[in-house]
Order: C-alpha cells, then sequence, then structure tokens
C-alpha cells in the first residue's frame, strides 16, 4: 500500500469538466498508465528460455521459488477426485446456474453453419469454422481463487469443440488447487490442469514438456509477467501458439445523468476499483447538479469505507476520474474515444443509447444491471479488451476458440467464364505458370 495516502482522508475522485478542457487536457483524461511491455518482455526472457530448454524441472523450480509450493508433478489429470472438487452446496449451485447462462449464450455463438456462394456461374466458394484443437486456459490464483475466468475461458472452448482444454493455474503453497476451479476444469471438461502461473506457465503450455501438453493458443487474463510471456510466445515462430488478445489493467466508464441513483452509480464505481490498485475508474456525469454529484461522491467514501478491500479502492479511486459532460452525445463521444472495457449507462432511455455505441468491451443498460452480473453468471464474457483496444477487439467469445477454412469447387463451365479472367490477371503479374494451371484446362476442355 501507498504509505502517502492518509487512511483518515475522504475518498475522493478528481473531477474535469469536459468544456472547458483544452485538446491537449481531453487526450490526457483518454490516456491509461503506460505499460512497459518492452522491459517486462526482457525480464520473462530468461524465464521462458529455461522453460523451453529444460521443460519439467525449470518448472517445478519456478514453482518452488514463487509459489512456494514444492510439487513432485507438474499436472494433474481426469477424472479429478471428488475431494479435489468438494464445495459448499450454496456455491456448486451458484456455479451450476453461472454455467448454464455462460454456455447458453456461448452455444448460440458457435458457427456451425457452412456459408456458400456462387460468385459466377459454376463457382462456388464457401467458410466454414472448425476448432483450435488444443488451447491454453490461464486462470490467475494466488490468495484470489477465479472459478468466474475458469468458467469465461473454459465455457467457450467447450463449445466450440476444442479437444485439449488446459488450465493453468498457481497451486496454493501445499501444492493444490481451489476445489472450486477444480470443480469448473471438470464441468468444462478440461484435460489437464497445470500447476504453475506466471510466465513459467505461458512457456510451458506454449512449448510444451514431457508432462505439459504444448497448445495451439492461449487465453486469459494475467498479472504483467503473463502478458509479457504471452507477448513474447506469440512472436516465436519456434513455439506457434497465438493469444486471445492484449491485456491491461481492468476498466470501467459509468455515465450517470439526471435519473441516475447516487447509490448504485457509486457501487458499480467501487466494484472495479477493488480489482486493483492500478483498476481504471471513471465517471462520466451527464449535467449533473452539484448536490447529485456530491451524493455520489458522498456514498462512493460511505461505502468504500465498509469494504474489506478498502486499501486497494483508496488508491484506484484516488487516480480515478469524474468527467463532466453537458449531454448524452458529449458523453457518448467522450466514451467512444476512451474506449472502455466495461460501460455501464445509469441513462434516462438507457436502451435507446447503445445504438450510438461504437467502441465497448461489454456494455450494461440501465440501473438494474451491475457490471457484476457480467463479471459473474448473466451469460456474457467477462475477459474483454482493455486499454482502449476495445476499438479493434472483441472480448473472449465461441469464435475465438474457432477458425475459419474457405473452400471452392468450380465447375468445367464454370472454369470457363473464370479462366481467362485469372489467367489475364497471372500475365498481368508476370506469373505464367499461374496462368497456364488454367490454361491447360481450357486447352484440354477444348480437344
Ligand atoms: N471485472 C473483471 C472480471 C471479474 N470480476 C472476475 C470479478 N471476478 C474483469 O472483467
Ligand atoms: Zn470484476
Amino acid at each position: 500500500t501507498d504509505a502517502s495516502i492518509d487512511p483518515e482522508a475522504p475518498i475522493r475522485m478528481h473531477t474535469v469538466t469536459l468544456s472547458v478542457s483544452s485538446e491537449e487536457e481531453r487526450a490526457l483524461l483518454l490516456r491509461r498508465p503506460v505499460l512497459r511491455s518492452d522491459e517486462m518482455i526482457e525480464k520473462v526472457k530468461p524465464i521462458v528460455s529455461e522453460v523451453r530448454l529444460r521443460g519439467d524441472a525449470a518448472l517445478l523450480e519456478f514453482t518452488a521459488k514463487f509459489d512456494k509450493a514444492k510439487l513432485s508433478s507438474t499436472c494433474i489429470f481426469p477424472p479429478y477426485t471428488k475431494e479435489s472438487m468438494e464445495i459448499p452446496p450454496n456455491i456448486k449451485a451458484a456455479i451450476d446456474q453461472a454455467y448454464a447462462n455462460i454456455k447458453k449464450f456461448h452455444a448460440a455463438q458457435t458457427d456451425g453453419s457452412i456459408l456458400k456462394v456462387e460468385t459466377m456461374s459454376g463457382v462456388v466458394c464457401s467458410r466454414f469454422a472448425r476448432a483450435i484443437s488444443r488451447v491454453g486456459l490461464y486462470i490467475p490464483g494466488g490468495t484470489a481463487i477465479l472459478p468466474s475466468t475458469a468458467l469465461m475461458l473454459g465455457i467457450p472452448a467447450q463449445v466450440a469443440g476444442c479437444k485439449e482444454i488446459i488450465f493453468a493455474t498457481p497451486p496454493r503453497s501445499d501444492g493444490t488447487i481451489s476445489s472450486e476451479v477444480m470443480y469448473v476444469a471438470h464441468l468444462v471438461g478440461a484435460s489437464a490442469i497445470l500447476k504453475a502461473g506466471g510466465a513459467q506457465a505461458v512457456a510451458a503450455m506454449a512449448y510444451g514438456t514431457k508432462t505439459v501438453p504444448k497448445v495451439d493458443k492461449i487465453f486469459g487474463p494475467g498479472n504483467q509477467w503473463v502478458t509479457a510471456a504471452k507477448m513474447l510466445v506469440q512472436n516465436d515462430t519456434d513455439a506457434m501458439v497465438s493469444i486471445d488478445m492484449p491485456a491491461g489493467p481492468s476498466e470501467v466508464l459509468v455515465m450517470a445523468d439526471h435519473t441516475a441513483n447516487p447509490a448504485f452509480v457509486a457501487a458499480d464505481l467501487l466494484s472495479q476499483a477493488e480489482h486493483g490498485i492500478d483498476s481504471q475508474v471513471v465517471l462520466v456525469g451527464v449535467d449533473l447538479t452539484p448536490e447529485h454529484l456530491e451524493n455520489i461522491e458522498d456514498e462512493v467514501d460511505k461505502q468504500a469505507r465498509a469494504l474489506s478491500r478498502v486499501d486497494i479502492v483508496r488508491q484506484s479511486i484516488a487516480k480515478s476520474l469524474i468527467v463532466q459532460a453537458t449531454s448524452v452525445p458529449e458523453a457518448i463521444e467522450f466514451s467512444n474515444d476512451y474506449a472502455p472495457e466495461h460501460l455501464i449507462l445509469h441513462l434516462e432511455d438507457a436502451p435507446d443509447k447503445v445504438q450510438y455505441i461504437n467502441n465497448a468491451g461489454s456494455v450494461f443498460v440501465g440501473p438494474f444491471t451491475p457490471e457484476s452480473c457480467g463479471d459473474y453468471a448473466s451469460g456474457t464474457n467477462h475477459t474483454l479488451p482493455t486499454n482502449g483496444y476495445a476499438r479493434q477487439f472483441s472480448g473472449v467469445n465461441t469464435l475465438s476458440f474457432q477458425k475459419h477454412i474457405t473452400s471452392q469447387e468450380i465447375t468445367p463451365d464454370g472454369l470457363k467464364g473464370l479462366g481467362p479472367i485469372v489467367a489475364t490477371l497471372a500475365d498481368c503479374e508476370g506469373l505464367q505458370a499461374h496462368a497456364n494451371a488454367v490454361r491447360i484446362r481450357l486447352g484440354a476442355m477444348k480437344a
């Protein structure tokens, strides 16, 4: 914790008014903390290469060093024992309902159809999806247990039809994995659980070891070490592995107008703020009166003080922002420029405003839709683009676990129509063999 932060001081956000900010000030508001990815990549390089060269032995050494767990084996394979999955009935029931909802939404996204288009007479082009065979899902661990992340990554992998689903999660110092995560592994049909975290877990899945299966794509959030290792292995052609998306600290942007309930707004801001001291929390007020704003701020202070993670919240709230906009279009323009991971709309006619949202990972519409529901159990995924990447990335979804193959079939008559066009283009590029592959067939047909 930051010693410069006074535990007695009110927990307050920093307020700016959009209409009076200059272009430069506005640009600053849109910025996230700089991530030193190149420095981190240098730091993880030795870990990744040790695991690559020495496999299981290196992996076990790193797990002993970083997770303080002395293991005799790297992975757990199914069938998982009953004791390892023992959880209280209320938690089991909650996980089961979350599993059902997330599965329902992600199964509907599966691309099982074949797209077929006859582009010219006798020329049929098609596209179909296939699952990525082997996927590695990183589930952050340590003191916190994250069965929700296991659900969010495991379910789309399962419904997409991935053959091998490898979980990687750091073990506790006694070498065990939380029984909630074990239970989710069982539900989604995980084929192995790698008891390792950090860059070493990413390296083991990227290259494979004697005991750890090599995967084709690595998913999941993680700390800077995990993120840097994912970026490093993605760029190594020897690893032949891809990753879901670049990761950064989690974010929320809450939009609130005169209809917003101050206690609800504050609770939403704090649910993000409790994730970590680097959590990005932004409130965009739409023409809020000074009293309304003060009510929200008082609620933030009051609710924050009652939280068990108040020390984390103090630090993230101290760095968070209230941006005052004068109209909904102005607020939405700012939000689209910011491209938040999560966007919550406490607005009059909130459903009607969604059509104007261009950049966001996931949108929470109306006063009774807290982000927490999407984080855990409504059905949508919580692995979402951060750091402004919502401009060009989607959150993790079923299609993240599939890839598309295109195909074509041309009839003799089809080639009579298309062939001369292709031959002309091949001649134009000076690629005679390409032209020949067409002409030899046209000639054979004539003969
Ligand atoms: N809000 C986080 C996900 C999460 N919340 C997990 C609670 N547990 C990032 O989207
Ligand atoms: Zn959350």
